[in-house]
């Protein structure tokens, strides 16, 4: 606001910005000069890590000038913004993508080189920043990836949290976690803005006064802290565009230690600061099981009050008339986390500019549009009246105002059924009085989207049924989607190139083209050169894990892959009894030990570090493996591998030597997924329930090419109606019996029995997510497999055709679908 007025004379000042020369000789030039200038180091100095921030300096150099103009020209153009809120970015590493998206690899490759520099080296030591726990997050990071793609005028808000998702390790084969202090070795792709800070005001009380004879509420907050915004570049892929992530960190301001602390006492008040800032300090590591704990509910407001306010005075034009507030921007809620906004909204809109409270109802119903992430019940978040009444008092004022009116309408339009009233309201009674934050957004939005076919309609005939009976045009679906550039492009370079030979260079922004590749799979030399290239994908991954102090991949097994957060609904349980079947059965000699095709079973998996049975199975998985994997008895057929601290940097190393790729969940409990995308996409077959977007994948792959097992949705409701008994399927099947009593006889802990009791009792007289009753169907889709991959020629077609099959799962595709129906915003030309 203060900015002076500038008046350059120097013609260097009034020039444009320019770009180094994007040459191999003014690259270097501009490395050295910021290893030398920002590092402050010469070159025979410098440590990789200073090396690898003078390139990530290098490569922000060149995308500088487009930052510019892109956010010069999204101020000046009157376009729709799409501002997308989301608690969670799972970014990944940035450096490769950079170089890749600002066509630089190359130059930059050769650069370093002639400084005697090996690129890779300086790869390995970048950080990724984990700033999410899992497929909500990493949704997130492909969605802004595919904006900027597609010239879409869009800013991603979130937090810019000083730890992110845990480090793990293992300790006698049980999850330990350490802080995730990626800052620690500088942070090149953000750039602070002290000056663009926002003030975030917290708890206090309301009161109304007279406003020139209209009565009207003011919130009287009791502190505040600043929100700093930090933005890092997103670069859309070879076409010059560079869009924003606006990240906030909390600082302490001045007024909190000196007004609210003060006690006389300076170094007690400084010391108070610590309060404040704990706001961003660290992400909550629970995937789908929020716990209401305070300090998220202070997370959520400040990141999105923040997101709101820049939105208005930083991006908007001065004095620009917020009724028309609607056609300027669509704030995207990625789940229930940042839906406080919709009452921060109005409360901008009715307490600050004084617009009546009909008319800024009906622009904030315009502004937002909210997606739906699940349907386990756990994971809907509810926030206590009391909490948030003592947190945001006039925000709960205004979320009982906003229920007030669309209860009316409920009664309106159904009558007094004060059943579905109760059912319907956005307070809830029991088992405390609170807000549900998924009706709020519900009512309160433009649309509301599921994440696949099925799960949006299971939220229409489900969990949102009365809403969608009362909106019916209020309810859609979008198919989640994955970036192509980093999960094809970038992580399997090999690949990418076969395919590039094959279909020219436009699949990386055009995915459906991956259809020319079904004509390939009948040609033998193709299906040679496919898998030639999953072998060497193997032997890279096996260098991956060698670094890492992990066992060696043997050449010649199926690799199994189940990567995905530890959670007892995807039944990483179910893997494991198949593993202890089949050891099972080879060493009882009731599998011919020729018939079982060598395997390595892999997993990548954290669990929220409160979730005790979750911790278990990770214990179990561990322990198998120990017992499996050294038992010579068969023959080195079998292998488990858990690297711990899965990542997405581990991540883009197995995806692309997977050949099996495991998507058990029980039906109805995963709402998409998004992994099982990126696996069929880099050539693996899945093995899955009818579930999430499984379905989708195996209508799009083909019956032929996709292992499908397992009870449909609506078999395990009649199931669970008819009052399900696990141990009822341990006693019929012999197969199931022997890996549980093989399991529960302390095979895998060292004879003690009492280690994995509460697992096999929750398996045997509870089992929520009923692995039991779908496990023969499971060792028969298993022995499917085995008989497939014994037919490589086969195998491998079936491939090359999820492949050829898998294009619509772009996250470009998800992109032109939000913008069709959720959004009607349009790229920028
Ligand atoms: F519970 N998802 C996630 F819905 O990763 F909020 N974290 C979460 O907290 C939630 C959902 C929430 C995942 C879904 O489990 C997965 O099925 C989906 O593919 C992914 O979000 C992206 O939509």
């Amino acid at each position: 606001e203060n900015t002076p007025e500038l008046r350059p004379t120097h013609p260097l000042a009034l020039a444009p910005v320019v770009a180094p020369a994007a040459s191999v000789d003014g690259f270097a030039k501009q490395f050295l000069q910021n290893l030398n200038f920002d590092q402050g180091v010469t070159l025979s100095n410098s440590d990789v890590n200073d090396q690898y921030l003078a390139l990530a300096y290098t490569v922000r150099d060149y995308l500088m000038a487009r930052w510019f103009d892109d956010r010069a020209q999204q101020k000046a153009q009157q376009n729709k913004t799409v501002c997308y809120l989301s608690a969670e970015y799972l970014l990944g590493r940035q450096l490769d993508n950079n170089l890749l998206a600002a066509r630089l690899t190359d130059i930059a490759t050769e650069a370093l080189a002639q400084c005697g520099i090996d690129i890779d080296d300086l790869r390995a030591v970048e950080i990724e920043p984990g700033l999410g726990n899992g497929g909500l997050g990493r949704l997130a990071a492909c969605f802004v990836d595919s904006l900027a793609t597609m010239s879409v005028p869009a800013i991603g808000y979130g937090i810019r949290y000083e730890y992110g998702i845990f480090r793990q390790a293992f300790v006698d084969g049980q999850q330990v976690e350490q802080p995730d202090a990626w800052l620690r070795m500088g942070s090149p792709w953000d750039f602070a803005h002290p000056e663009a800070a926002q003030t975030i005001s917290f708890a206090g009380t309301t009161e109304t006064y007279d406003d020139e004879g209209v009565e009207r509420t003011r919130w009287v907050p009791e502190w505040n802290v600043l929100a700093v915004p930090y933005n890092m570049m997103v670069p859309g892929y070879h076409n010059g565009r560079v869009n924003t992530l606006r990240l906030w960190r909390a600082v302490a301001t001045n007024a909190f230690d000196l007004h609210t602390f003060n006690s006389g006492d300076y170094v007690q008040s400084v010391r108070a600061q610590t309060f404040a800032e704990n706001i961003s300090k660290v992400l909550y590591p629970e995937d789908s099981t929020p716990q209401g704990k305070e300090l998220r509910l202070q997370q959520q407001y400040f990141f999105v009050a923040a997101s709101i306010a820049d939105f208005i005075e930083n991006v908007l034009p001065d004095d620009f008339d917020l009724e028309k507030l609607p056609e300027r921007v669509i704030f995207q809620l990625n789940d229930t986390h940042p839906v406080i906004g919709v009452p921060e909204l109005m409360r901008v809109l009715v307490d600050e500019k004084k617009i009546e409270w009909d008319a800024a109802w009906a622009i904030t119903q315009k502004c937002f549009a909210y997606t739906c992430h699940t349907l386990l019940p756990e994971a809907l978040e509810v926030w206590s009246v009391d909490l948030l009444g003592r947190l945001l008092p006039r925000h709960l004022e205004i979320i009982y105002k906003i229920n007030d009116a669309f209860l009316l309408e409920v009664r309106e339009r159904f009558g007094d059924d004060e059943l579905l009233i109760r059912n319907m309201s956005i307070i809830g009674e029991h088992p405390f009085r609170s807000v549900r934050m998924a009706y709020l957004a519900t009512v309160a939005g433009s649309k509301v989207n599921g994440v696949a076919e099925l799960h949006s309609q299971l939220l229409r005939d489900n969990v949102l049924k009365d809403f969608a009976t009362m909106w019916p045009d209020k309810f859609t679906n979008v198919t989640n989607g994955v970036t192509p550039r980093r999960f094809l492009r970038l992580a399997n370079p090999e690949l990418s190139a076969l395919i590039t030979e094959a279909l020219g260079a436009g699949w990386t922004v055009d995915l459906e083209r991956l259809r020319g590749l079904e004509a390939l799979a009948d040609d033998a030399d193709f299906r040679e050169r496919f898998a030639a290239v999953k072998a060497s994908n193997k032997r890279r991954l096996s260098r991956v894990l060698d670094a890492r102090g992990e066992p060696a991949l043997s050449d010649d097994h199926l690799i199994d892959v189940m990567i995905k957060r530890l959670h007892e609904y995807k039944r990483q349980t179910l893997k494991v009894l198949h593993i202890v079947s089949t050891y099972e059965g080879i060493v009882s000699g009731r599998l011919d030990v020729d018939a079982v095709q060598p395997r390595t079973f892999l997993f990548g998996a954290k669990a929220a570090p409160g979730y005790g049975m979750a911790k278990r199975i990770i214990h179990l998985i561990n322990a198998v493996g120990d017992v499996v994997s050294a038992d010579e008895r068969v023959q080195g057929k079998l292998k488990v591998l858990y690297p711990a601290n899965y990542n997405v940097t581990l991540a883009e190393s197995i995806i692309p030597a997977a050949d099996l790729s495991e998507q058990i969940s029980l039906a109805g409990k995963e709402a998409s997924g998004t992994g099982n995308m990126k696996l069929a996409l880099n050539g693996a077959l899945t093995i899955g329930t009818d579930d999430g977007a499984n379905v989708e994948i195996r209508q799009l792959v083909g019956d032929d090419n996709f292992f499908l097992f397992g009870m449909s949705e609506p078999e395990v409701e009649a199931l669970w109606a008819d009052g399900y008994r696990p141990a009822d399927f341990y006693q019929r099947d012999e197969r199931l019996r022997s890996a549980i009593d093989l399991i529960a006889s302390g095979a895998f802990s060292d004879g003690d029995r009492t280690v994995f009791e509460p697992l096999v009792s929750n398996l045997l007289y509870e089992d929520r997510f009923m692995a039991l009753a779908d496990f023969s169907s499971y060792l028969d889709a298993q022995e499917r497999v085995d008989a497939a991959y014994a037919d490589q020629d086969g195998w491998v077609r079936s491939a090359i055709l999820n492949v050829a099959r898998s294009g619509y799962f772009s996250s470009d595709r998800a992109m032109r679908d939000y913008l069709d129906r959720i959004w009607h915003a349009t790229p920028i030309g």
